[in-house]
Formats: C-alpha cells, sequence, structure tokens
C-alpha cells in the first residue's frame, strides 16, 4: 500500500537511496568524435536533460553535484564534452547541473576566477553538495572515475592521452577536480589573481594543503582522460607573474578568493544541455 501511495504521489524525497555504486556502469569506453556532430543531435540524444540538470528517477541521487565549466571559444570542445559527460553522469545516477561560465570581452582568460563565479551563482540556484572544476576539453574515459566528492578533495585527471596517461608531477591538481561545497569553501576558494595560462591549479592544492587537507585520486586505470588537440588560445599567453603569485598564497589566501570576486553578471541562461553564465572582468578586478 504505501508503495503504491509513493508512485502516486512520485516524490522524490520518498524514493529509496541509490547505491554506493550504480550498477549501469561500463568502465572504459572508447570515445568517438564524429566531426559533423551538431549540438541539437546531443539534445535529442539526451531527453531527461532540462535546463542543463538531470535528476535520476530510479532512486534518491547520493550527491547533488554542479559541473563548471570555464569557457571561452571552444565551441566544439563544448560540444563533444556536453555529448560525452550527459550519458557519463546519467549512468553514474547523479543528481546534477552542468554550468559553462564563460568569459566575455577578449581581456586575458581568467580560469580560476571563472570557477569561483560558477560556485557562486549555481548555489544561487541549488544547495550543491559536491562541485566539479572541469576543463573544457577533457574527456573522461571510464565511468568508474565517479564524479563525487570525498572526505577529502579529489584530483581525477591521473593521466591523460598526450601525456602517455601518467600523472605530469607529483601534486598536480590540474584539468578536473571534485571539491565538496564546504572543502571549496574553507579554502576561499581559487585565486582572482591569474591572468592568462598557468600556476592557478597549483594554488588551489596549497590553499589545499595549508588546511591540511591530503588529495585523492581514482586508480590510474580509472582516471583517464583524453584531451581533445588545441593550442594555446590567443588570450591565454602564459602568466609570468605565477610564480611570484604562488610564493604568497599562505598570505593572502584569505583575501583573495570567494571573499573577494567581484565580476559583472552579463547573463545566466537556461540552455537545453547546460546553463550558460556571462560575466565580464572589467578593468581593476
Ligand atoms: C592545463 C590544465 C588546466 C589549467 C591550465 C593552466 C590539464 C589537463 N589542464 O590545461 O586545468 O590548469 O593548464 O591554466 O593539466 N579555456 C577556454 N578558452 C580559452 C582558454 C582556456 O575555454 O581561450 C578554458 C578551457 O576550459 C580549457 C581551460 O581553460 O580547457 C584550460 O586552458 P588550456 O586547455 O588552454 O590549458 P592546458 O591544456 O594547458
Ligand atoms: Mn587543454
Amino acid at each position: 500500500e504505501e508503495t503504491l501511495a509513493n508512485e502516486a504521489s512520485g516524490k522524490k524525497a520518498q524514493l529509496d537511496n541509490c547505491p554506493l555504486v550504480s550498477p549501469n556502469l561500463r568502465g572504459q569506453s572508447k570515445l568517438i568524435f564524429k566531426p559533423d556532430l551538431s549540438l541539437e543531435e546531443v539534445q535529442a540524444k539526451n531527453p531527461k536533460v532540462s535546463g542543463g540538470r538531470y535528476h535520476p528517477e530510479e532512486c534518491k541521487a547520493l550527491q547533488r553535484v554542479a559541473i563548471l565549466i570555464p569557457h571561452r571559444h571552444r565551441e566544439k570542445h563544448l560540444m563533444y564534452l556536453l555529448e560525452h559527460l550527459h550519458p557519463f553522469l546519467q549512468r553514474q545516477q547523479l543528481e546534477y547541473g552542468i554550468y559553462v561560465i564563460h568569459q566575455a570581452g577578449a581581456k586575458k582568460f581568467n580560469r580560476a576566477k571563472l570557477l569561483n563565479v560558477g560556485y557562486l551563482e549555481a548555489l544561487k540556484e541549488e544547495n550543491w553538495d559536491c562541485f566539479i572544476f572541469h576543463d573544457v576539453d577533457l574527456v573522461p574515459e571510464n565511468d568508474f572515475n565517479l564524479y563525487t566528492c570525498e572526505d577529502q578533495p579529489k584530483h581525477l585527471v591521473v593521466g591523460r592521452n598526450s601525456t602517455g596517461y601518467r600523472l605530469r608531477y607529483s601534486g598536480y591538481f590540474g584539468g578536473v577536480t571534485a571539491l565538496s561545497r564546504e572543502q571549496f569553501f574553507k579554502v576561499n576558494g581559487f585565486s582572482n589573481n591569474y591572468w592568462g595560462w598557468g600556476g592557478e591549479d597549483d594554488d588551489l592544492r596549497l590553499r589545499v594543503e595549508l588546511h591540511r587537507m591530503k588529495i585523492s585520486r581514482p586508480k590510474p586505470e580509472v582516471g583517464k582522460y583524453t584531451m581533445i588537440f588545441h593550442t594555446r588560445d590567443r588570450g591565454n599567453e602564459v602568466n609570468m607573474d605565477r610564480m611570484k603569485l604562488l610564493h604568497q598564497v599562505s598570505r593572502v589566501w584569505k583575501t583573495d578568493g570567494l571573499t573577494s570576486c567581484s565580476y559583472k553578471l552579463l547573463s545566466v541562461e537556461h540552455n537545453p544541455l547546460y546553463i550558460n553564465i556571462t560575466v565580464d572582468f572589467w578593468a581593476g578586478v
């Protein structure tokens, strides 16, 4: 009788919790990047995604996860990532939302600041448990690489195709990372001061270590990614200040981060497959 009542009311809260490991996982898969793929095609293949969000119908997800993707002029990469990530996350039985944080204008690219914006804006519409900070060009190959948060920050990219699937250096924390809402809040997020390429990922690692947290990683055969080929973008030239900035983390983390992240919000659009947040970083911020 109770089951019938539950079915009738169809409430999420009355579903059983999803299992710790989803029965729908497939393991390593061969990724195909169709040259003529279109966003409409990806949309048609993901009818259960609405406004960039999804939740499993069969059980109550263990975590609510926001995927944050910093972006500018990488439309093709974004399309391939969405194509692979939606089914991947659904097989993991997660409740999730995909946020693309787009930097408007021609100012130097600031990946870290965009991710701070993503965190702050995503929390305005849902109290997400877990945040995945995700490069637009990295596609996960193995769905046992769980996009969930644990009691310690997690680095999900153990290796990728272009580096022979080996960890680039010990302490490497770039590409894709998972921090809970609390973990990211505790370290005051990323620094806002890394303009151009490099250093911001090491800065976050130092913040994590300063707070006596320990980075975890999946097994090498699981933490595998394909990075879609690209050259260095215009507007993302190497940041020559990065070493100087890395030396002052312990001094400035408290005042440089989420608490000091100012930006001009230009738009928030709920597209079928992702939420698009466009921001401008004007001079002096
Ligand atoms: C590495 C790291 C990345 C970051 C970066 C240094 C890996 C796998 N990734 O990436 O996490 O630490 O070094 O900043 O180690 N982007 C745009 N448009 C641009 C420029 C950048 O969308 O014009 C975004 C996009 O999401 C991209 C990310 O920023 O994936 C990192 O930039 P990249 O891919 O050019 O740098 P890469 O591959 O050296
Ligand atoms: Mn890249």
